[in-house]
């Protein structure tokens, strides 16, 4: 009842709508009705209460819970089911629980906060509560294991072209899979995967946001090489005209967005399309054509990323005149994110 009180608000946009009226269209009393916009005020819907005119939905800013998810999704396979947590140790680690004991594919899985959540390597990943975008979307692909980073780079496009949608902020990608806005990380992606010798019975890819932290949300240790949609857009402040920015990036939206373009980018996966998924990622790279720094086997080398092969390896031509192809571990560019 609760959020078909909510629904006839959001009908109403910007218009007051009556305490009676409300009660009349829904069969309750206006006392429910009361208890049910309280209920709301306190989820974080912004309702301005009057007297005289009734109650108005002002907007829905930044309201994450599993009602607002799933609204208007267009999606036909992810978040078909979402799980939705107030406070969770990691999305991931639930994720792989369930999908180990045979949830659907597409299930997606979403934390205000995580207590526990991870990086890669055993990294932290900082994900405070009411900030950011933590989730998980559970995937069973039928592809080869050794080209599952074909599914991380397919992410990455995604999270780049719903940002795009919903905020209007150009973001890039760092190899492989490293979101950067102004030359620091606004999202970091984490695939975890159960499989069998080359059967993949499942993969869950995290993905973390930051999107509405302000620079006092990141410690002391993050604040120069992370960022976050909110603290760019306070900073710099550009939007294209159709865009509106108050202040609050709503995350659902961006949620919904993120699950439609992954969605279409798994679908090419899964039939075939992979050049097509390789070359939207080069065009949104901020590696390629740039000077590199990695390291292998204790050894440090340096160059120019020049291209990513079919498998999602990065091809650098190095300083000593070799050709290297790297399939995973750290790569800094030069000029970005503390390396200069
Ligand atoms: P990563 O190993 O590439 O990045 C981790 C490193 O990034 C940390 O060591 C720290 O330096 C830095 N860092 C930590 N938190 C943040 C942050 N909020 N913003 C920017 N930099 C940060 C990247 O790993 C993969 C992250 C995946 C996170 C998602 S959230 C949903 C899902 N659940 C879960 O536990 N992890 C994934």
């Amino acid at each position: 009842m609760k959020y078909k009180v909510l629904q006839e608000l959001k009908d109403n946009m910007g218009r007051y709508v009556s305490g009676e009226m409300l009660s009349e269209s829904l069969g309750v009393s206006r006392t429910a009705v009361w208890k049910h916009i309280n209920e709301l005020k306190r989820e974080g819907y912004k309702i301005s209460s009057s007297t005289k005119k009734g109650y108005l939905l002002e907007d829905t800013s930044d309201v994450l819970n599993g009602n607002e998810l799933s609204l208007g999704l267009e999606t036909k396979l992810l978040g078909r089911d979402i799980i939705y947590f107030d406070s969770i140790d990691s999305t991931n680690t639930y994720a792989k629980k369930i999908a180990s004991e045979g949830c659907y594919e597409g299930t997606v899985v979403i934390a205000d906060r995580q207590t526990a959540g991870r990086g890669r390597l055993g990294r932290q990943w900082d994900s405070r509560g009411g900030k950011g975008i933590w989730m998980s979307v559970v995937l069973r692909p039928h592809i080869p294991l050794a080209d599952i980073q074909i599914i991380t780079l397919a992410a990455s496009i995604a999270v780049v072209d719903a940002i795009k949608e919903a905020t209007g902020l150009d973001t890039g990608i760092k190899w492989p899979n490293d979101v950067v806005l102004d030359g620091k990380k606004v999202c970091g992606i984490l695939t975890e995967v159960g499989s069998e010798i080359d059967c993949i019975n499942y993969l869950v890819l995290g993905i973390g946001i930051n999107v509405n932290h302000q620079a006092e949300d990141f410690s002391e240790e993050l604040r120069n090489t992370a960022i976050s949609l909110k603290r760019y857009a306070d900073e710099k402040g550009s939007f294209p005209g159709s865009l509106k920015y108050e202040g609050m990036f709503n995350r659902s939206g961006i949620i919904k967005k993120i699950l439609f373009e992954l969605e279409r980018n798994y679908s090419k996966i899964n039939r075939g399309l992979i050049s097509e998924v390789l070359e939207d990622w080069k065009k949104r790279s901020v590696t390629l054509g740039r000077e590199v720094m990695f390291t292998t086997r204790n050894s440090d080398y340096t160059g120019r990323a020049v291209d990513i092969t079919d498998d999602g390896r990065l091809v650098v031509q190095c300083s000593d005149g070799i050709t290297r192809e790297i399939l995973s571990g750290e790569v800094k560019i030069r000029g970005m994110l503390g390396y200069v």
